[in-house]
C-alpha cells in the first residue's frame, strides 16, 4: 500500500508539472480546458526528388548543399551522401555487420550517427567518412539532433527526449513530450529548425514541433498526403527530415520511400 501511495503521488506530481510547464496552473479542475490546443499545419509541395527506394530512411540532415542520410537493419546499414537538388546518390558508406544505423546530425566537422541497440555513437568526418565510436549512450538510439554546438537531443521511442552533452553523450536533462497533456511516445527522426525540435513519431506520417523547453507540442503537421495510394503499397512510414536553410524548406521522406519532398509547412485556414 505505501509503494501503490507513494507511485499515486509521483504520477500526480509529473501531471502538475506537466499542466504547469505547458501553461496551465497545475489545479486539474482548471487545467483540463486551459491549454489549447496545438494548431495543425498542412504540408505544401514545393519539389519532388528522387528517393532510392532500397533505402531504409533513419535519419536525414543537411550541411552546405549536401544530404546526408542514414539507413537501418542489420547488414544493410549506411551513411550516404546525396545531392541535395536531385536526390541522387553520390557516395556511400557500409556500417559494420553488427550494427543497425538511426538518427545522424552535425556539429562542427562531424557528423554523429546514432545505432539502435548497441549504445554506440559514430563519429564520421565530414570529409573523410570513417567510422569512429565517439561515445556511449544507456537508452536505445532512434533521432538524433544539434541545438548547438554543445548539445544534442536524442529520441529512444518514449516520449522523453534527453538533452545531451556533444563531448561525452552523458545527459544533461530529459523532457517529457506532451500533447494537451498526454505523453506523445515513438518519437522518432528529429530536427531542430528555428528553436523549435520536429519529430516524427514512429508508424506515422504525423511530425510534431515541440517547444524545447518545456516539451509541449506547439503546431502538428500532417503529412499523410505526400505519397499516393500507389507510392505507399512498399513504402514504410515516414522518418527524414531536414531543414534545407537554402531552400527555406523542409526536406522529407521515409523508408523505402520513392521521393524526397520539399516543402514547407502552412497553417490550415
Ligand atoms: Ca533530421
Amino acid at each position: 500500500m505505501r509503494i501503490c501511495h507513494r507511485l499515486c503521488l509521483l504520477l500526480t506530481a509529473f501531471l502538475s508539472w506537466i499542466a504547469i510547464s505547458c501553461g496551465g496552473t497545475g489545479d486539474s479542475s482548471i487545467t483540463e480546458h486551459s491549454n489549447p490546443l496545438p494548431e495543425t499545419l498542412r504540408v505544401v509541395v514545393l519539389d519532388t526528388l528522387f528517393h532510392d527506394t532500397g533505402a531504409f530512411t533513419q535519419g536525414f540532415e543537411i550541411r552546405e548543399g549536401i544530404l546526408w542520410e542514414s539507413t537501418g537493419l542489420y547488414g544493410s546499414s549506411s551513411l550516404r551522401k546525396l545531392d541535395s537538388s536531385t536526390g541522387e546518390l553520390l557516395e556511400e558508406w557500409p556500417l559494420p555487420v553488427t550494427l543497425f544505423g538511426e538518427g545522424i546530425t552535425i556539429v562542427n566537422d562531424q557528423i554523429f550517427q546514432l545505432t539502435w541497440q548497441s549504445g554506440f555513437v559514430l563519429s564520421w568526418n565530414l570529409e573523410d567518412p570513417e567510422p569512429v565510436v565517439a561515445g556511449t549512450i544507456e537508452t536505445q538510439g532512434w533521432g538524433i539532433c544539434a541545438i548547438d554546438t554543445n548539445t544534442v537531443v536524442t529520441s529512444d521511442g518514449s516520449f522523453l527526449l534527453s538533452f545531451r552533452n556533444v563531448s561525452d553523450f552523458n545527459t544533461i536533462r530529459s523532457i517529457p513530450v506532451t500533447l494537451d497533456d498526454v505523453p506523445q511516445i515513438y518519437l522518432n527522426e528529429l530536427e531542430y529548425a528555428d528553436g523549435w525540435i520536429y519529430a516524427n513519431q514512429w508508424n506515422s506520417d504525423r511530425i510534431l514541433r515541440i517547444d524545447p523547453a518545456s516539451g509541449c507540442v506547439e503546431a502538428l503537421i500532417d503529412a499523410s498526403d505526400l505519397l499516393s495510394p500507389d507510392d505507399t503499397l512498399n513504402a514504410g512510414p515516414l522518418n527524414g527530415i531536414a531543414w534545407d536553410a537554402e531552400r527555406q524548406a523542409f526536406l522529407l521522406t521515409g523508408k523505402y520511400w520513392p521521393w524526397i519532398f520539399a516543402v514547407r509547412f502552412e497553417k490550415i485556414l
